[in-house]
């Protein structure tokens, strides 16, 4: 096989120049806010958050030269002028004292904190002589290397472009932490994970979904501005949440029973004849099937699977088919219990039968702005193998992977050894379930490299730490972002690069300098241009979109969403019918159940609770609970226990607590007693207990999550479930 050199595409290269190198961005100056004085010079840019996915539009100000706050951007439509907590804390994030300032290699044992600093050309050699020895220990098989990152910063694209012409399948990026299960789900009955038109719906059903605190915009902004008493919020949460609060009724469902819910519901609208007739005949396959699968489950049925009553459940299912705007929430991260995948699926049902799809307050497939490619061509190997894990899922992606059944087998080393991994923007020993399970297998790698402008616990643990400059540092490509308003984003520079730190792109397009094709040839070849000329190149059909993007940060075009066009034929849903599936010949080809089943979760024993997770919305993931202006709100976690089992502990709030799960993780910690928690349920929050002293404000506070979460996964998406956790507690 021959060795196809990756290019750039070359049209849209065609006269790019430099983009001014950060400084035409930088000087953007809004007359109505700049009010520099005479000692002052003061500076406005706009750029995207990188605090969390969402990427809000945001206008800093700058000045004399450092960075003083982050203002939402007004006319951005997507965060409707709203910039969250951690999204202006972020404003001192390039001047927090323990970033990584310079490369480090580990000089010590792993985790011991021993290192030296070290030139970029002296880390690329140390990372490089490492990994080709291991890969020729290895037959030459680059398989042995693995690359786990999060998707969400756009200088991503850069390391899993690494990874490709590096030429290694062993991606292991977030989905399967994150949503893969739902995505799965909606795109098996709508073709589709479609947004929800939540600003127009009067009547929204939330279960487990907490907007109000799992922060995306604009969801999470719609939802607080839905008038309160006209529009109804029906939530369902084990655990009483500030979503709950702004609720209508919160009803603290048994977990891993919202698809008994969902069923319930449907038996109630079918059984009345509250469904959409006219929607279900034009546009949907396997309503007969559906109804009369849904017919054993009554809503006296599902009272008992789900502690919610039968009154509630019939209530709730009238008004959801006749009120109509209403929608059933989707959800997001949908790591949760064992049938993750056929749940949303039910959820998706729900909607489909009172067509709540393409109307106004329903599900609407978003809209994206095309752009130009900017990528490259795939490179060939001879020597390849499938990816490690790649016969255990049903649904694979293959360019995400699936964690937890990947994790499994590398440990294994089956059908092949895992011998190194390169991390960027990811930290694996914090996020994934069951830590002991992740530090067993740095144990086994040869080889660590983290991406991160921060010592997080996964980079303490490595052999090498590249630090990335931070989001405020640096240029990052144009990306557009579907949404039910579309729009472009990119990232330009408030300031320089503090530090010896470099943007993603430059580390592995330098690094790649280091490692050869099978021709011979350096695998620098492979990247060409800057990050300027790559987003040049993406905005080719966009006239004059660069400036707008220097001025607002964003642009928009007048791709608009229009409701309808599903329903009068203009557009088809992207199901293999054409048509919004409610029973699953695709499913049922793969041997997996066409229409969902329930079955109950199992019990969790006398005396023992389930583990639940959740966001905290002044945190995100691992990543922030060490910021100065977020920790001083809340300094170390607590676990939630309701009153009842905690009297029968005879556990108080303040007490410090022991929990064991049933692999062999324990965490100490406070505990809280609070009755927004079912009495069978345990929760807290996540960033604690990092493992790295590097982060001096959480290491050693409270506990992990990572720790307690035993490791389980579900084969159709792949996605780990982060709520099969059982846990013992005991004071301590
Ligand atoms: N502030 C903040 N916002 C964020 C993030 C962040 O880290 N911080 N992260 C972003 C990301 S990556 C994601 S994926 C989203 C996630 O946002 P969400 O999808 O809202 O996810 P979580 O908050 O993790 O979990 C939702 C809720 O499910 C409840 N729950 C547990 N078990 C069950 C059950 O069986 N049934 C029901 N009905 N509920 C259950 C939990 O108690 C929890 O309150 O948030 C995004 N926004
Ligand atoms: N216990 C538990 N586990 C979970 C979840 C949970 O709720 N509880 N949620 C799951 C979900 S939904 C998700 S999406 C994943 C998220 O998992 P992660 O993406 O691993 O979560 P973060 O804690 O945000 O870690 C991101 C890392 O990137 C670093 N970082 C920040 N900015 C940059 C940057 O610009 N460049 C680089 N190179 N690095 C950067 C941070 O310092 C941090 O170390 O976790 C999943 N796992
Ligand atoms: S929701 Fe908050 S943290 Fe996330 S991108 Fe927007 S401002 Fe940043
Ligand atoms: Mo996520």
């Amino acid at each position: 096989m021959t060795v196809t050199r990756r290019k750039f595409i070359a049209g849209s290269l065609a006269g790019v120049g430099a983009l001014g190198a950060g400084s035409a961005g930088l000087r953007y100056v809004s007359q109505a806010m700049a009010q520099p004085t005479r000692t002052e010079q003061t500076r406005y840019v706009n750029s995207s958050c990188n605090i969390c996915v969402s990427a809000c539009v945001f206008r800093g100000q700058v000045v004399n030269g450092v960075i003083k706050r982050l203002e939402p951007e007004p006319d951005f439509p997507k965060s409707r002028g709203m910039m969250c907590a951690r999204g202006n804390a972020g404003a001192a994030t390039p001047y927090d004292p323990n970033r990584v300032k310079s490369p480090m290699i580990r000089t010590g044992k792993r985790g011991e904190g021993k290192w030296r600093k070290a030139s970029w050309d002296e880390a690329y050699r140390y990372i490089a002589e490492k990994t080709n020895r291991v890969v020729a220990e290895e037959g030459g098989h680059r398989s042995c290397i693995a690359f786990a990152s999060t998707k969400g910063t756009f200088q991503e694209h850069y390391f899993h472009q690494f990874r490709e012409v590096f030429g290694s399948p062993n991606a292991v990026r977030h989905p399967t932490l994150c949503l893969s299960a739902v995505i799965r789900g909606f795109q098996s009955v709508f073709g589709t994970y479609p947004a929800v038109d939540v600003r127009n719906s009067h009547y929204l059903i939330l279960a487990g979904a907490n907007l109000a605190e799992g922060i995306i915009p604009p969801a999470t902004i719609d939802l607080f501005k839905r008038p309160i008493g006209s529009r109804k919020l029906i939530y369902l949460d084990p655990r009483f949440t500030k979503t709950a609060a702004l609720a209508d009724k919160w009803l603290p469902i048994k977990p891993g029973s919202d698809m008994a819910f969902a069923l319930a519901m449907m038996n109630v609208i079918i059984g009345e004849g509250l469904h959409d007739q006219d929607f279900i005949d034009k546009h949907c396959v396997g309503f007969a099937e559906l109804a009369e699968h849904v017919r054993q489950y009554t809503p006296e049925w599902a009272e008992r699977e789900t502690d919610i009553s039968a009154g509630d459940i019939r209530q709730i299912a009238r008004e959801f088919a006749t009120t109509p705007s209403a929608v059933f929430y989707h959800g997001r991260r949908t790591t949760w219990q064992g049938d993750e995948v056929q749940t949303r699926r039910a959820i998706a049902m729900v909607n489909a039968i009172v067509g709540a799809f393409d109307r106004p307050g329903g599900l609407i497939p978003a809209l994206e702005i095309p752009l130009a490619p900017y990528f490259y061509e795939p490179a060939w190997y001879t020597k390849f193998r499938p990816r490690l894990e790649q016969g255990d899922v049903t649904f694979m992606s293959p360019g995400d992977g699936a964690w937890i059944p990947w994790r499994d087998r590398a440990l294994r080393s089956d059908p092949y050894a895992i011998r190194g991994l390169f991390i960027y923007k990811q930290n694996v020993l914090e996020m994934l379930p069951d830590r002991n399970k992740t530090l067993e297998l740095f144990a086994k790698l040869d080889i660590i490299v983290c991406v991160d402008p921060f010592m997080s616990g996964t980079a303490w643990y490595s052999d090498v730490v590249l630090p990335e400059s931070t989001y405020l540092e640096r240029l990052d490509p144009a990306v557009a972002l579907d949404e039910i308003e579309p729009v472009v984003i990119f990232r330009q520079p408030l300031i320089k690069p503090l530090y010896d730190t470099k943007p993603c792109f430059e580390i592995v397009s330098e690094l790649a300098a280091y490692f050869k094709d099978e021709d011979g040839a350096p695998l620098s070849d492979y990247f060409e241009g800057s990050v300027e000329s790559h987003t040049k190149a993406a905005l080719a059909d966009h006239p004059g979109s660069l400036d707008k993007l220097r001025e607002k940060g964003f642009f928009s075009t007048d791709l608009k969403l229009k409701f309808g066009e599903y329903r009068s034929g203009k557009k088809t849903v992207r199901t293999k019918t054409g048509k919004v599936e409610l029973y699953s010949e695709d499913f049922a080809r793969r041997g997996l159940e066409p229409l969902p089943v329930y079955r109950r979760p199992a019990d969790i024993g006398e005396g023992k609770f389930r583990f639940v997770v959740g966001r905290h919305a002044i945190h995100t993931h691992s990543s922030t609970a060490a910021f100065p202006d977020l920790n001083w709100h809340m300094k170390e976690n607590a676990v939630w226990i309701n009153p009842v089992s905690a009297r029968k502990l005879g556990i108080k709030t303040g007490d410090t607590v022991l929990m064991k799960n049933r692999t062999g993780g324990e965490v100490k910690i406070k505990a809280l007693l609070t009755e927004g928690i079912r009495p069978d349920c345990l929760y807290y929050a996540n960033g604690f207990d990092s493992l790295s002293p590097d982060k001096p404000l959480v290491y050693g506070k409270g506990a992990s999550q990572a720790a307690i979460l035993e490791s389980h996964f579900e084969s159709i998406s792949g996605s780990a479930l982060l709520h099969e956790t059982i846990v013992e507690i005991r004071r301590a």
